[in-house]
């Protein structure tokens, strides 16, 4: 068998996806996501023009060795688009050999390590009271675990709230938007959300929050010990990570576990933070870090070091990417939590997929291969449409990290 036909689908059912479909001699089809927010074009034009090309020919079942050949082979190593676009080749592969196989993927990774892939939502709002009712909304959906973001008095647009609550859409503008940040303001804020959700809600249902890189290892670590008494699963994304070091200062400072990594695309992002366990979850996900086949490696790394998986998965990551992370989260002896955001119906439309939600574990498809797949005729009725994330600035005009 051998690989006929590689190509590349650029989709925008309410938002963009770009989407590597690859055929072999025998008539079996694999996908993979290649979609990187506000960056995508970059990844079709990689994969069109560089990659595809060299596809063709190959044998479908030599996972590893492509991988390999497109990581080595492009001399230039690593970096969001190289990596998002071997993802998508990597991804798409594993769909085939499942098909071939006729096992879900999962099967493939070693069989199912727990009954469901326990997720957690998104809940938003203007003020805490907002908030409060947007959990309130998880739990009845019987979701075990929420992410809680608020606005800030005093600043107009604050990251992780939107207008749209069930499907969060950062990427919202044909030219970026402009947030204002102050971090003053949010230290201020966050222990009264904690404390509001404790109250409500108790202790059972697991709380989580994103900082989006806002802070330095000081305040994180001064944050960190203030929410303690609350219970955090998880505080992601304090700083930048391209400092690695700064987590060890965070870690002097509190005990909240730390969660990073969903800009991270290579083992070699995330190896520091995992080998001297500054880290609890790593982040990384199928599409922006190689694809299966290298996630697997950094989660291998990371169970030898009492880190546990913790997958990005917002509303830019695919039904393709999802599906693929569902069977590498339910197959891992060190899961921890899937973050899942709702697709909007015609994402779902444009992605026919087997996985489902219930009592808040996802479950992944049962069908051979990653159990996805996209109508192309679908797709073709939502041409690609300029979108960017937002900046961000402080309040005297400097650009901070969005
Ligand atoms: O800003 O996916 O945890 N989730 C997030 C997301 C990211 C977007 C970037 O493309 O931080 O909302
Ligand atoms: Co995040």
């Amino acid at each position: 068998m051998r690989i006929t036909d590689a190509k590349v689908i650029v989709t925008s059912p309410g938002r963009n996806f770009v989407t590597l479909k690859i055929t072999t001699s025998d008539g079996v089809t694999g996908i993979g996501d290649a979609t990187l927010n506000g960056r995508e074009l970059s990844v079709a034009s990689y994969l069109r023009d560089h990659v595809c090309p060299l596809l063709i020919g190959r044998d479908p079942a030599r996972i590893e060795d492509t991988w390999q050949y497109l990581y080595r082979g492009a001399y230039w190593r690593r970096g969001p688009v190289t990596m998002t676009a071997i993802a998508a080749v990597d991804t798409a592969l594993w769909d085939i050999k499942g098909k071939v196989a006729g096992l879900p993927v999962y099967q493939l990774l070693g069989g199912r390590s727990r009954a469901g892939v326990t997720v957690y939502g998104h809940a938003n709002g203007e003020t805490i009271p907002e908030v409060l009712d947007e959990v309130a909304r998880y739990v009845d959906l019987g979701y075990r675990a929420v992410r809680v973001q608020c606005g800030i008095p005093g600043l107009d647009a604050t990251y992780g709230v939107s207008r749209d609550k069930m499907f969060y859409e950062p990427a919202d503008a044909n030219l970026p938007s402009e947030a204002t940040w102050s971090t003053e303001r949010y230290l201020r804020v966050v222990p009264e959300l904690f404390a509001a959700v404790r109250d409500r809600f108790g202790y059972d249902l697991r709380i989580l929050h994103d900082i989006h890189h806002r802070l330095t290892p000081i305040e994180a670590g001064g944050l960190g010990s203030r929410l303690e008494e609350y219970a955090p699963f998880w505080l992601e994304d304090p700083v930048p990570a391209e400092l690695q070091d700064g987590f060890r200062l965070i870690r002097q400072h509190t005990t909240a576990p730390i969660a990073v990594g969903e800009v991270f695309n290579s083992i070699w992002d995330c190896e520091q933070l995992i080998r001297e366990q500054l880290i609890d979850f790593i982040r990384a996900t199928v599409v922006h870090a190689g694809g299966i086949t290298h996630l697997r490696r950094i989660f291998d790394l990371a169970a030898l070091h009492h880190v546990r998986t913790g997958s990005h998965g917002a509303t830019d990551l695919s039904p393709a990417c999802m599906s693929a992370a569902l069977h590498l989260d339910i197959a891992v002896p060190n899961f921890g939590i899937q973050e899942y955001m709702r697709h909007t119906e015609a994402t779902d439309e444009v992605f026919p997929h087997g996985y489902r939600f219930a009592d808040g574990y996802l479950h992944p498809s049962e069908e051979p291969g990653l159990g996805v797949d996209i109508d192309e005729k679908l797709a073709a009725r939502y041409p690609y449409e300029p979108a960017y994330l937002p900046v961000n600035r402080l309040t005297d005009g400097s650009m901070h990290n969005w």
